[in-house]
């Protein structure tokens, strides 16, 4: 299977390092900008630690030097690495891998490249204990007859024939800034211009800070507080629990649906398989009623009242229409009064035409005016009150929608966008969010939070990247699209402030994970000052950031959102540089994304 090089714009899903500096490609690879210097060698070069800058350009002497850069590590001769300790490697590369290879640093690249050929492998070992292995698979011998010749390495630098490169624009694995570069250089013979390096305080944490699980409190009457890990030891208990929690959110009873997602978040983060009920007695928000239900689940493995609310054609019908995007409760209700009972039964109701969702050359814009999802506003995310021409489209689309996204296409559709974002406005960076961040398997859309490290370039971004993903033919349709509010400690009502666009997206031909479905995609635009609040705020899951804004407003009179973080008595900002100190800020302890999963 061919591989595809992995996009040389970084995004922070994967954990980065500090910069190291980047430099233009070396003068002699600008003149021979048609002669492979290795042409037999494949690289692979590991991003952490490296800018983005010196990214794009490793990347581009690998396109126009070498055989490619490989996708896996394993498949590559070569591993390239700013890395100097193996314990980091080892987060990137799986060790008994790094030790079939010769592992280098970028000069050896660079080098090699001024050079015209493969130079000693051992001469430029990113990691000491590598060194026998590195000198031992060093290509430099093995495919540079030049390089075991006697001393003159200039004359005996094969002379290789000038190979076409493909075509910049339609190679799938070619980045747009490698496009620009490698399109500029060839022209014009000019020196790319590189975005400037991310500053420190955008970059991820590297390492990953791991969790103190000890010192979080499962009993904790807050999420943020707990370690609520994806599937806990009794998620059959709470998948019955959570049924029960959906009937009531569904028939309008707010109060007793947040009740039953208290009791389902308390349980996700109880460490222990609940076998009798003095385990439960002492938490919190397990009352009476819930601990009947819960003696219930352990004499007989269910619930009886969430296996009938399951069977009921009531709720089966009201959870199928609320499953169509921009269809709340309340409308669910309304239409289940009306006698629907089924998906056709809906698109006969709102008229639904093919036209309505083959809207492939004209953008679809929802809405014009500056809105907030209503789940920002406290209700449920379904009812967007987006009115019938979205929900026209979403019904046309609802097959493509249903389908889950492997984490894979998720990371797929982080590269795609942001190598045209980088087109747009070099040096951006961004985070995937939502459950994808916090390891689900499978998602049902696609969260990026972006920021640039110049707050003055990320106004009207967000307008920018939309327009340009329809005109590429990514983007098909647009729910929502806002532009930034001041974030204001006085308002009463939870309001994000950041811009943001809801849309519909649909992989490029061109990637290898094209298959026509349309995914929905939000994207979220924060200027630097309130990035990590934006990538916390939609990192969720639901409950673990409602408790964070009420650990904010109980223990420091501080209004906490994903557009920042104000005192609320003399409303001073507060600018966090990185993500944990959000939780320094607040006085919590750090929990990783993927110990935030406080709802089911
Ligand atoms: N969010 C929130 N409150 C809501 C809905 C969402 O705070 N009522 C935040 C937390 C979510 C994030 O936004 O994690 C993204 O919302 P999604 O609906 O995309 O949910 P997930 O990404 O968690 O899951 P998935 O997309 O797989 O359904
Ligand atoms: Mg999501």
């Amino acid at each position: 299977m061919p591989f595809k090089r992995p996009a040389p714009i970084p995004h922070q899903g994967s954990e980065s390092g500090e910069s190291s500096p980047s430099r233009p490609p070396p003068a002699k690879q600008q003149k021979s900008s048609m002669q492979k210097a290795l042409p037999d060698i494949t690289v692979y070069i590991v991003q952490a630690k490296l800018d983005v800058g010196a990214i794009a350009e490793l990347f581009e002497l690998a396109e126009r030097h070498t055989k490619g850069a490989c996708r896996n590590a394993m498949d590559a001769d070569v591993i390239i690495t700013a890395i100097g300790m193996r314990r980091r490697l080892e987060r990137h590369v799986p060790w008994d891998i790094a030790e079939t290879k010769a592992v280098v640093t970028p000069a050896w690249l660079r080098d090699s490249v001024d050079h015209g050929r493969a130079l000693p492998c051992g001469d430029y070992v990113a990691i000491q204990d590598l060194l026998e292995t590195t000198v031992e698979h060093c290509p430099d011998c093995n495919c540079k007859p030049c390089a075991c010749s006697d001393g003159d390495s200039e004359a005996a630098t094969p002379r290789f024939e000038a190979k076409q490169l493909p075509s910049p624009l339609s190679s799938p694995s070619i980045s747009v800034k490698q496009r620009a570069m490698s399109t500029s250089t060839k022209k014009e013979e000019k020196k790319p211009v590189l975005p400037k390096p991310v500053p420190e305080h955008l970059l991820p944490p590297d390492p990953p800070i791991p969790t103190n699980l000890a010192k979080l409190d499962y009993m904790s009457r807050y999420a943020c507080q707990r370690a609520s890990p994806l599937v806990c030891p009794n998620q059959a208990l709470v998948r019955e629990l959570d049924i029960i929690r959906r009937s009531r959110d569904l028939e309008g009873e707010a109060r007793s649906a947040l009740s039953y997602e208290r009791a389902v978040s308390i349980i996700k983060a109880y460490p222990h398989e609940i076998r009798s009920l003095k385990q439960v007695e002492k938490l919190p928000f397990i009352g009476v009623k819930i601990t009947g239900l819960i003696e219930e689940f352990l004499d007989t493995g269910k619930i009886t009242e969430a296996q009938t609310i399951n069977a009921s054609e009531r709720f089966q019908t009201l959870s199928l229409f609320s499953s169509i995007y921009g269809i709340g409760p309340s409308t669910a209700i309304r239409l289940y009064n009306l006698g629907l009972r089924s998906l056709n039964d809906l698109e006969v109701y709102y008229g639904v035409e093919p036209e309505d969702v083959a809207l492939q050359s004209q953008i679809v814009e929802v809405e014009e005016k500056p809105r907030k999802p209503a789940w920002q506003r406290g209700q449920h995310k379904g009812d967007e009150g987006l009115g019938d021409s979205w929900t026209r489209v979403a019904l046309g689309l609802r097959e493509d929608l249903a389908k889950k996204i492997s984490r894979a296409e998720v990371e797929e559709m982080g590269r795609v966008v942001m190598r045209e974002l980088e087109e747009l406005e070099p040096g951006c960076v961004s985070t995937i969010v939502g459950g994808y961040r916090r390891g689900k398997a499978e998602s049902n859309d696609v969260d990026i939070v972006f920021t640039h490290p110049d707050p003055s370039k990320v106004k009207g971004l967000c307008k920018r990247l939309v327009r340009k993903l329809h005109e590429r033919g990514m983007v098909t349709h647009v729910m929502h699209l806002s532009n930034f509010h001041a974030h204001n400690a006085l308002r009463t009502h939870h309001w994000d402030s950041l811009e943001k666009a809801l849309t519909v997206f649909i992989m490029p031909p061109s990637s290898p994970f094209h298959t026509g479905v349309r995914r929905r995609l939000d994207l979220i635009f924060a200027v630097p000052d309130v990035y990590w609040t934006a990538v916390i705020g939609w990192t969720g899951s639901i409950m673990f950031q409602r408790d964070i804004r009420q650990w904010a407003k109980d223990k420091h009179g501080m209004k906490f959102d994903s557009s920042g973080i104000t005192r609320r008595y003399d409303s001073k900002e507060f600018f966090p540089k990185t993500e944990k100190e959000v939780f320094d800020l607040l006085g919590l302890e750090w929990v990783e994304p993927k110990w935030r999963n406080a709802d089911l």
